[in-house]
């Protein structure tokens, strides 16, 4: 491997750039605590910067004014937050806003584009400005001798395809990942085709996001969802949020977050640092609050965890319930434990045999702030417990979740009003991506009725999910890699080992909207296929279509753009996984076209395979949607047992792993969506001009010899042992636990060895990598893999 692997992908850049995988600066970078209110005069102001920018300031404001409305809206492509259901106010946010601005840009990328720049000449270039370049509108090939993209005709891109898919050996030399973003529809359609053509190989998203809250909420309550609703956020006592930033991705919480505070709740923030959501907020949709400049408390409480501290914080509170329970034992919900748990002796005898010396050393917190915490949840008739990536990514990560429920079983905080565990998913429809059958390991009743409903076979035997993509790609043993969106490579774990990976394929299909580096990375033979993004007009034979998302609380509803499209050449997604399975499986029985004519006879399937689904169609014909039955919101717990089950994991041992190490997590800053980054500055975190920068706790700095500003070098150890470098990154001094750092993901995806997965969940571990920080020793190249 040479010196700098990277540059031949032109991942990282062999000299250090300011900006990362963002834009490109020479403005002087800075860093100062922010002390304004989330969302926002800030928020405004960034949208109108944004708007300007794509040239879209009349007609972008009239899209948002569709955005999550109830009748004939769009449903936003950002985060996965429920819409406001009451009647018909807006419900919009900035980071939603400049997601969909970013869509509807008047740039565009076609055969011109491709004419003009290499393949080679393409890599050079950020991210930003691959992404930046506009929409995609015309299908291409890449012409190995031309070294660039060409346009080719859907009918040929289609054969190319299934000719290849065809040729294979096995139809497990073939792996079809899905980004969160793919609607109810075309989530089913997919798997219908990739189980028709024979192989369970569905990487997602969700393998990186939410597969550690799946698995525990399955083992602990029967069902891999949260069980809350929003009615339920503004009725209870008590709220905790670990690890997560809402006021950056998940900005329409702060509404619910400021209203639960406003009806008297504790809302406790549970996080290594003090995120902007834990502060106060301007309500963003609320325009007299606006111009008043009014600010509504968003948290009443932080508890600065260390990475992974958090499954001792909630055995702490346990500790603090059965405590209590001796004097008073009406504190233990004990109808509810006698009647619907499992587990409870054996729990308790584990809480009590964990000293607090121990819950202290591994929360990082001190026993009066668990105590503290504890009281609230004792004091709360209703709690709600929330999370997201800072519990996920996690090496421990299910045991961690289940812990969560644990707590909540004690004072049978589950199935009642204002009270239970409630995941914050990512991606717009990641959650529905799962309910519609994209999983690499579905239960066996969900094949068999898919297969008894559709007349197909599925295979029974569990597939490939990214980690285990990414592996089989790079050892030659999986050749081509179909992606319905999303960005593959810069998202996933150890960018220069998957890029690797994607490289070696035979033939490498992405369905996009707009460029990326998963086109810039691509396989002997490699298509982008160009798609209608959520806010386009999509129509079909039977007319204007309409597509479902699923949101983090299980609401389903229908999505119908109304924008002209980018291009006269985009297909649908239906219409392109129809137009892939009838070239790849020419003598279906399954009728891909008449599918694609009217999605309303996709939906009438769908209402015979997948349960809380019936009645598909009448049921999306209400405004607000209809609610997926969630079992254990009804106390039904659909576990082995019929019972909730209490987990008795041990606490595990979360400090840095050698005395000089840390442990990294990587994040989003304010101004990115995923892989998708709009500027180099991070609001909240009085970030500007910068991404290539690792914040530290000021007595770690001082201890190595760094101030801020300083460069510094990165050498993180892997799981199996090797290490993989980052070099000159600005030090960063930030309020958050000693032996804790943090950065920016995805540059930092590089430090994450293909090893590094949770034996749990298969995750990789974006939050919890071991690292080494030391001044920078030379100006060597930015990465260096060995
Ligand atoms: N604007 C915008 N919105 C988005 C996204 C986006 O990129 N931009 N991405 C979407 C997607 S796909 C997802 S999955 C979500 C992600 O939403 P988040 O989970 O908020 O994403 P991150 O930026 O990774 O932030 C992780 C948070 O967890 C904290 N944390 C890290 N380690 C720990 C820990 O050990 N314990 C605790 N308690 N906290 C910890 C971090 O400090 C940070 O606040 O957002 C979705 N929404
Ligand atoms: N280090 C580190 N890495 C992480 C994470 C982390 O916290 N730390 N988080 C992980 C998480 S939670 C997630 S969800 C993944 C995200 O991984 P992905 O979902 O793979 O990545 P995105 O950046 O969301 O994908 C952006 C691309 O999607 C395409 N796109 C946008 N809209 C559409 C559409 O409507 N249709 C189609 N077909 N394509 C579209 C565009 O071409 C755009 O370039 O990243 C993971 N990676
Ligand atoms: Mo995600």
């Amino acid at each position: 491997m040479s010196e700098n692997p990277g540059t031949a992908f032109g991942l990282m850049p062999a000299v250090p750039r300011q900006g990362g995988y963002g834009p490109i600066t020479t403005k002087p970078w800075s860093q100062e605590d922010y002390t304004h209110p989330s969302a926002a005069w800030g928020a405004a102001l960034s949208v109108g910067q944004v708007l300007l920018r794509e040239k879209q300031p009349v007609s972008g404001a009239r899209a948002m004014l569709t955005m999550n409305h109830p009748i004939k809206g769009f449903d936003c492509p950002g985060c996965a937050w429920p819409d406001d259901q009451k009647g018909l106010k807006l419900d919009i946010c900035e980071n939603g806003m400049k997601h969909v601005t970013w869509e509807m840009t008047h740039k565009r990328v076609g055969p011109a584009f491709f004419a003009a720049h290499t393949v080679t000449e393409l890599a050079e270039w950020t991210d930003y400005d691959l992404e930046n370049a506009g929409r995609l509108t015309e299908p291409m090939v890449y012409d190995a001798e031309l070294d660039r993209y060409v346009p080719i005709s859907w009918d040929d891109a289609f054969a190319l395809i299934g000719d290849e898919l065809r040729a294979l050996d096995s139809p497990d030399e073939a792996t079809f990942y899905t980004s969160g973003r793919l609607s109810n529809e075309a989530s089913f359609l997919y798997q219908l085709m990739i189980r028709e053509y024979g192989t369970n190989n569905m990487p997602d998203c969700s393998n990186m996001c939410h597969e550690a809250s799946g698995r525990a909420l399955t083992a602990s309550i029967g069902s891999g969802k949260g069980t809350t609703t929003v009615e339920d956020w503004e009725q209870t006592d008590a709220l905790f949020l670990l690890g997560v930033n809402a006021a950056s991705n998940a900005p329409r919480m702060l509404t619910a977050l400021s209203d639960a505070v406003k009806n008297g709740a504790q809302v406790v923030h549970v996080n290594p640092l003090i995120e902007a959501a834990s502060r106060r907020t301007t309500v963003p949709h609320d325009f007299v609050d606006m111009a008043l400049f009014k600010t509504h408390e968003t948290g009443t409480l932080d508890l600065q965890v260390r990475p992974g501290g958090d499954m001792a914080l909630m055995r702490g509170i346990a500790k603090v319930v059965f405590e209590a329970a001796e004097m008073d034992a009406a504190v233990l919900d004990a109808a509810f434990l006698e009647r619907y748990a499992e587990g409870l002796e054996e729990y308790r005898a584990l809480v009590d045999a964990t000293s607090w010396d121990d819950l202290v050393i591994q929360s990082g917190l001190s026993e009066e702030q668990i105590r503290a915490a504890g009281a609230i949840y004792l004091k709360a008739d209703k709690a709600i417990v929330s999370w997201c990536l800072g519990i996920s990514q996690h090496e421990h990560a299910v045991d961690m979740v289940r812990e969560i429920v644990n707590v909540l079983l004690l004072r049978g905080n589950i199935g009642r009003p204002g009270a239970g565990p409630a995941p914050v998913r990512g991606h717009s429809n990641v959650q529905g991506n799962r309910t519609c059958g994209i999983n690499h390991h579905s239960p066996a009743w969900l094949l068999d009725k898919l297969d008894e409903v559709c007349g197909i076979t599925s295979p029974r035997q569990p597939g490939l999910d990214t980690v285990g993509s990414i592996h089989q790609m790079h050892a030659g043993a999986v050749k081509v890699f179909v992606g319905l969106g999303g960005n593959f490579v810069t998202a996933a774990p150890d960018t220069v080992f998957t890029a690797e990976a994607m490289s070696s394929c035979r033939l490498t299909v992405q369905v996009s909207t707009k460029l990326n580096r998963s086109h810039i990375v691509h396989g002997a033979r490699a298509l982008i296929l160009p798609c209608l993004a959520r806010t386009e007009r999509d129509e079909q034979a039977a007319g204007r279509q309409g597509q479902t998302v699923e949101d983090a609380m299980s609401m389903v509803h229908l999505s119908v753009g109304g924008r002209k499209p980018a291009s006269e050449h985009l297909l649908s997604e239906p219409d392109i996984i129809a137009r892939m399975a009838r070239a790849t499986t020419p003598d279906s029985a399954i009728p891909w076209e008449s599918y694609v004519a009217d999605y309303a006879r996709i939906r009438d399937v769908m209402a015979q395979v997948l349960p809380g689904f019936e009645g598909f169609n009448e049921l999306v014909a209400t405004p607000t949607g209809f609610r997926i039955p969630q079992p254990a919101r009804e106390r039904g717990f659909r576990t082995p047992s019929g019972r909730a089950m209490f987990s008795p994991a041990p606490l595990h041992d979360v400090r840095p792993p050698a005395e000089d190490m840390l442990v990294l997590q990587t994040m989003r800053s304010h101004d990115q969506w995923n892989t998708t980054i709009y500027t180099s500055s991070d609001r909240y975190r009085g970030v500007k001009n910068l991404r290539e920068l690792i914040f530290l706790h000021e007595a770690d700095m001082r201890e190595r010899g760094i101030a801020t500003g300083d460069f510094v070098d990165i050498v993180a150890t892997s799981k199996d042992g090797t290490q993989r470098q980052l070099n000159q990154y600005r030090a960063i001094a930030y309020d958050l636990p000693r032996g804790s750092a943090a950065g920016y993901m995805p540059e930092m995806n590089v430090l994450i060895g293909p090893n590094d997965f949770s034996a749990q969940s298969d995750q990789p571990l974006m939050k919890s990598i071991n690292i080494r920080v030391a001044p920078s020793a030379s100006a060597a190249p930015a990465v260096k893999a060995s």
